[in-house]
């Protein structure tokens, strides 16, 4: 890139800055709903031990955990990755007749492992997604229990249940519908989806594209995108995998690492960055996009256009911002839990 170009790209990053600045951020630990296909690729994983790292240092409260992987053991490892970090009383809802029916062995291994006197290595009350409640349902309970915009979403698989979350119908929990419930609890969606500022159709919204779509369209409250090229850009290192983790010598995360692909590997952190954004969005890991929509074609494809006023924007990761972002990820992912 020339001088002069990049010259220019920074003018307009500032100018986008200054039209519309970050949210505000929230008063006291960020209220956090964590919505996962969990078991499709492991970002997942260390994006939910993120959040109890979050949670461990009095910056999050993770309230809820809703699964869109409709699968046997996605919701159980949830559950023991919880329950790992002190935390087994968090709620866990599964879609119903969602996509992604196939368990995985990073999710399926970690959740069926006995010790020689045939406990589980890694304890979990949920044995099976089916048991497990609706996720609208946990997701219209949670919301209604919470003060007014006060809650945080973070979108890190197919938008399935974040579809059918907005054409809820009033029930034991709330008296509003879907839409109107949204809008008056959440204040940001922070979703892993797309790709920026076009791209190839990204796994998460050509897996659902009508979901996708209605939820880019009509959620409520600002969104926050994370594209593919964010995520590409900052690869976890298996080092910090073989390294970092050894404070407990069975660490379901570390585990589920090691069994998805042959080590060593560096992934993608996809999942990471946005949970890093929902929690910490005024502190420079990122640049955003200006406002504007996102629509999705036929095909998959995220199509951004900038529209003063519109409620979307996506994250930017400068050069100069990587290895602060990629160090944040790798210590908050492989921080050791809280001591009782
Ligand atoms: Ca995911």
């Amino acid at each position: 890139m020339t001088c002069s170009l990049l010259a220019k790209r920074r003018a307009l990053l500032l100018a986008a800055l200054l039209l519309a600045p970050a949210l505000a951020p929230a008063a006291g630990p960020v209220r956090l709903i964590f919505d996962t296909d969990m078991g499709n690729d492991v970002d997942d994983a260390l994006a939910l031990a993120m959040i109890h790292a979050f949670q461990s240092r009095g910056e999050a409260q993770l309230l809820a955990v809703t699964v869109t992987k409709d699968s046997r053991s996605a919701a159980p490892f949830v559950d023991l990755v919880n329950t790992f970090y002190g935390r087994p009383e968090i709620p866990v809802g599964a879609v119903k007749n969602g996509k992604t029916p196939n368990d995985t062995p990073m999710i399926r291994i970690p959740s069926e492992r006995r010790t020689a006197s045939g406990a589980y290595v890694y304890p979990h009350k949920l044995t099976d997604g089916a048991q497990a409640p609706d996720a609208v349902a946990v997701l219209r309970r949670t919301l209604a229990a919470q003060p007014d915009g006060s809650v945080t979403m973070v979108q890190v698989g197919f938008s399935t249940n974040l579809a059918r979350m907005l054409d809820s119908a009033p029930d034991a929990a709330s008296p509003l519908p879907g839409a109107q419930l949204v809008a008056r609890k959440v204040r940001l969606l922070s979703a892993m989806a797309g790709h920026f500022p076009i791209g190839q159709p990204e796994f998460n919204v050509d897996t659902d594209i009508p979901s996708a779509r209605k939820v880019f369209a009509e959620w409520p409250s600002p969104m926050i995108f994370s594209g593919f090229e964010v995520g590409e850009a900052l690869r976890f290192p298996a080092a910090c995998i073989e390294h970092d983790f050894s404070w407990a010598p069975d660490h379901p995360v570390a585990e589920a690492y090691r069994t998805y692909m042959r080590m060593p590997y560096d992934r993608p952190t996809w999942d990471l960055t946005a949970v890093l954004y929902a929690v910490r969005p005024g502190r420079g890991y990122f640049a955003l996009s200006p406002e504007g929509r996102v629509a999705v074609d036929e095909k998959g494809q995220t199509h951004f256009t900038a529209a003063l006023g519109g409620k979307r924007r996506y994250l930017i990761l400068e050069d100069a911002q990587k290895a602060r972002t990629l160090e944040a990820l790798m210590l908050l992912a492989s921080q050791p839990r809280e001591r009782k």
